[in-house]
């Protein structure tokens, strides 16, 4: 793997027989959503094109960290790769809309339909463009939750805890406004940092929490019903040029298809591991915070979307708009009923 990760960083693409291969790195673990939704991609291109292409993913750390492998898209040294808006917002401002507490859905479903949104996505187009990065799809990977060494029910019980987030500023600045003290981390380090006592808590979704073994380092897991992690598909802009029209519509066409299953695949994954950990760690305290308890964190939430507008600026402000309207628009297409008590409990 290493060697194969060398060649890559050269720019050479490794040979597999006579297929073309085309390089997708993740920034997360196998049996990841992430590594779902890789996996899927690669078995379609190449059943697609009878083998011509292989698809070769790379999981978190094979290729470098998340900013080092969308570095490697605008290099053009690396074709695909999942960019999040946790860690791409240092490049593209715009994109930490996604890291704004409740700017989503509560529910997920309604978020996957937002993310599909056309307007939203030609909007996120550009702005990938501008910055040298072809922008393909926007998913959600499931809501967000906190493991921490003690329960946090208000903003009050976050005073003095050392909350890992990750590296776009608008997350420290969302857990600063929660009370927390934010310390940004690159997802490799989160594991052994909270081994070491150097932070107390973090955030992320359940199966995260699971592969990553965060759980293991806690004493509750919260969900406080506030955020879902959102990813992006992101290519290199020169390589897809390069790509036969024919290729390039195969290539879109297995996107969409991905859309689509991508909800199921997350849901899949989270409840599962959310059983799992339970199983491990019977003494993990499970909270779900009750939307009285929400209440706080909501009202402080306001100040992180003022500031986001504020930092970012008018196409900030936009993209926080299309946001807006792709979550009305998605609720109005599928009005939600109040979540049954173990629907919220189980994300
Ligand atoms: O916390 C992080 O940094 C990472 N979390 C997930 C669920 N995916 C990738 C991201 O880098």
């Amino acid at each position: 793997m290493r060697a194969l990760a060398a060649l890559t960083l050269l720019g050479c693409a490794p040979a597999h027989g006579e297929a073309e291969v085309w390089r997708f790195a993740i920034e997360e673990t196998a049996g990841s959503v992430q590594h779902t939704y890789a996996t899927r991609l690669a078995e379609r291109v190449e059943e697609r094109t009878g083998g011509a292409v292989r698809v070769v993913v790379y999981p978190y750390g094979a290729l470098g960290t998340s900013d080092q492998i969308t570095e490697q898209l605008y290099m053009d040294t690396l074709e695909l790769a999942t960019s999040s808006p946790g860690h791409l917002g240092k490049l593209i401002a715009e994109v930490q809309v996604f890291l704004i507490p409740f700017a989503l859905a509560e529910r997920s479903s309604t978020n996957a339909r937002a993310l599909a949104d056309p307007a939203l996505r030609a909007f996120l187009d550009a702005l990938y463009a501008e910055k040298g990065l072809a922008f393909l799809a926007a998913f959600g990977e499931g809501p967000m939750a906190w493991t921490t060494r003690r329960p946090v029910r208000r903003p009050e019980d976050f005073e003095g805890v050392r909350m890992r987030v990750m590296t776009s500023p608008l997350s420290l600045a969302a857990f600063e406004a929660y009370g927390a003290r934010p310390t940004p981390l690159p997802y490799g380090e989160v594991y052994s940092a909270l081994q070491l006592r150097m932070i107390d808590g973090q955030v992320n979704p359940v199966f995260a929490i699971e592969e990553m073994s965060f759980y293991e380092v806690a004493d509750v897991l919260t969900f406080p019903h506030d955020a879902e992690f959102v990813t992006t598909l992101a290519a290199s802009p020169r390589w897809l040029a390069r790509l036969s029209p024919a290729r390039r519509r195969m290539l879109e066409d297995v996107v969409a298809e991905l859309q689509g299953e991508i909800h199921e695949v997350q849901a899949r994954l989270n409840a599962d591991r959310l059983a799992t950990i339970r199983a491990r760690r019977p003494a993990l305290e499970v909270v779900d915070l009750t939307p009285e308890e929400r209440a706080p964190f909501r009202a402080r939430a306001r100040a992180v979307r003022a500031l986001y507008v504020e930092r970012v600026g008018p196409r900030g402000a936009a993209l926080l708009e299309h946001l807006d309207r792709a979550i009305a628009q998605a609720e109005a297409d599928a009005p939600s009923p109040p979540a049954p008590p173990n629907e919220r409990r189980a994300p």
